[in-house]
């Protein structure tokens, strides 16, 4: 298997309800599961009870826009908190993280792509690059909160993984909240019905699987899966039937 992308979404590594609250657990776990892949991978990691707590604290949102400039200093420091953390669990479990920030693979909206690229060299290397969702600059004295998601699709234009997965704190994509029925294969945005209000600054789920959708007309196929249970990402990586839900990469 090729370069493979993986999404360790906000409800993963960190816990949502409680501010600044790392699963440490949840991390480690996933480490020591990606200790035995040989794929070449990359790691984008979401904002979680870090990063979205303190945006909506300083009501910044994915529009640039003029925000209070101490709110850009305080999500941009909650980052780089967790990301420490996060790459720091992953060493100490015998992985090869290799920290990069955002603003060196995006400038303005744009994508740097001799950087981007470099990714996929210390993937190969046997690295594993880990990037996050961020605030960023704009132009001028605007700034706007760049998803991970987001990321995901402007990695994935530049790099054309093999396998894109989204992990998640449950198993796929209900088919609508209430009954909770994980949709196997989604083809079309009707075949779901998302009520939930989100509580994300950069739009939840709606986002997530608006990004898949882009990413499979890449040709690529997108797992969604839950990562708060490790061997699915690993037989996903390992390109086997797994439990959660694709979206099949389309022209292919
Ligand atoms: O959780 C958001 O990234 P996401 C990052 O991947 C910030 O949407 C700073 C809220």
């Amino acid at each position: 298997m090729g370069l493979a992308i993986l999404k360790l979404g906000g409800s993963v590594v960190t816990f949502k309800n409680k501010p600044l609250s790392l699963n440490k657990n949840a991390i480690k776990r996933i480490s020591k599961s990606l200790c035995d892949v040989n794929t070449p991978l990359i790691i984008v990691h979401g904002g979680g009870s870090f990063g979205h707590y303190y945006s909506k604290k300083y009501d910044m949102h994915t529009k640039p826009a003029r925000y209070d400039i101490h709110g850009v200093s305080v999500v941009k420091s909650s980052m780089v908190e967790l990301n420490s953390y996060i790459v720091k669990i992953m060493v100490k479990n015998k992985l090869n993280p290799y920290s990069v920030s955002p603003s060196s693979l995006v400038y303005g909206t744009k994508s740097s792509k001799n950087n981007i690229d470099e990714l996929e060299q210390f993937a190969t290397n046997s690295l594993i690059p880990v990037t996050y969702g961020d605030v960023l600059h704009y132009t001028g004295r605007s700034y706007y909160i760049l998803s991970g998601d987001v990321l995901m699709t402007i990695l994935a234009k530049e790099l054309k993984p093999d396998v894109v997965i989204f992990t998640m704190n449950v198993d796929g994509v209900y088919r609508d909240m209430k009954n909770k029925e994980i949709v196997r294969e989604i083809h079309n945005m009707k075949q779901i019905k998302i009520d939930d209000i989100p509580i994300d600054v950069t739009g939840g789920i709606n986002r997530k699987i608006k990004e898949a959708f882009k990413i499979s007309r890449m040709g690529i196929d997108v797992l969604m899966v839950n990562g708060l249970k490790p061997d699915r990402i690993i037989t996903g990586l390992n390109n086997k039937k797994v439990k959660g839900t694709i979206i099949r990469g389309v022209n292919k």
